[in-house]
């Protein structure tokens, strides 16, 4: 992906991202432009208002049909052509599978509401499809906004450092972490597992798999349904169950 463009009433809180971290990084050195688009500027009254009183009665405001179909108009006219995705909690839930098919693409159209939703005909004529960061209500769209380009943007070439590579990344996917340890070795009489400190790289790559099977089979079951163990994990998970001393890890939590 090269390009993501954001539909938001609050273009701060989306670029935002631009200075920070990863996000920030893959946006400095050009792999990913971020352009925000704010309807407001495409109001034609006095006021710039961008939402009315629902129909039918009730609390709340809805975001007016008009200003935000320029908009979305205005972003399609430029560039390459792109599905528009609008963040909500009926759309398709994000997972690993939906965030590398989101990566994969040479352009993201983000559309984030506010207020208690958008005119339900501006989804019906110009909004190609939905999706949702989890079964929660949040007050606007621009968070989940901000999840989905974080977990895409890290999937792209380059834009992690080489420790913490893409390989590794989607090699991952499906699975929870391995755990992680820094120095000292020994800390409040608890000691690094000896293998981490052991040198051998292709057992410690085992090991790894090995615990973040373990992990996934205790914490989330269900991923391992959905992500069947791989013939390299189970390999592992093998010949370090036949390895001395090397019992699985308890688990991360007091
Ligand atoms: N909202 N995943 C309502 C969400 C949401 C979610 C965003 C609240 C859109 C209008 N978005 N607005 N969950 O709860 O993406």
């Amino acid at each position: 992906m090269r390009r993501i463009d954001v539909i938001t009433l609050f273009p701060e809180w989306v670029e935002s991202l631009k200075g920070l971290g990863v996000t920030g990084r893959a946006m400095a050195q050009g792999t990913i432009s971020l352009h925000c688009w704010n309807p407001r500027d495409f109001t034609e009254d006095v006021h710039r208002s961008v939402d009315d009183r629902p129909y039918g009665g009730g609390p709340g405001m809805v975001m007016r049909p008009e200003p935000l179909a320029r908009c979305i108009e205005a972003v399609l006219a430029e560039d390459i052509a792109a599905p528009v995705s609008f963040l909500g909690p009926q759309g398709r839930v994000l997972d690993h599978d939906g965030v590398s098919e989101l990566a994969g693409r040479a352009r993201l159209i983000l559309l984030c509401g506010r207020y208690e939703g958008v005119d339900e005909r501006v989804l019906q004529t110009l909004v190609d499809e939905e999706w949702s960061i989890g079964d929660y209500v949040l007050s606007g769209g621009e968070p989940a906004a901000a999840v989905v380009m974080d977990a895409v943007i890290r999937q792209q070439p380059g834009v992690l450092g080489h420790e913490e590579s893409a390989l590794r990344d989607s090699f991952v996917g499906g699975r929870l972490d391995c755990p992680h340890y820094t120095r000292p070795a020994s800390w409040r009489s608890r000691d690094v597992p000896e293998v981490l400190l052991s040198g051998d790289h292709a057992r410690i790559e085992r090991w790894r798999l090995a615990e973040a099977l373990h992990r996934t089979r205790q914490q989330r079951p269900d991923l391992l349904a959905r992500y069947p163990v791989s013939e390299v994990e189970r390999a592992a998970a093998k010949k370090l169950g036949s390895e001395k001393g090397a019992k699985p890890s308890e688990s991360g939590l007091k």
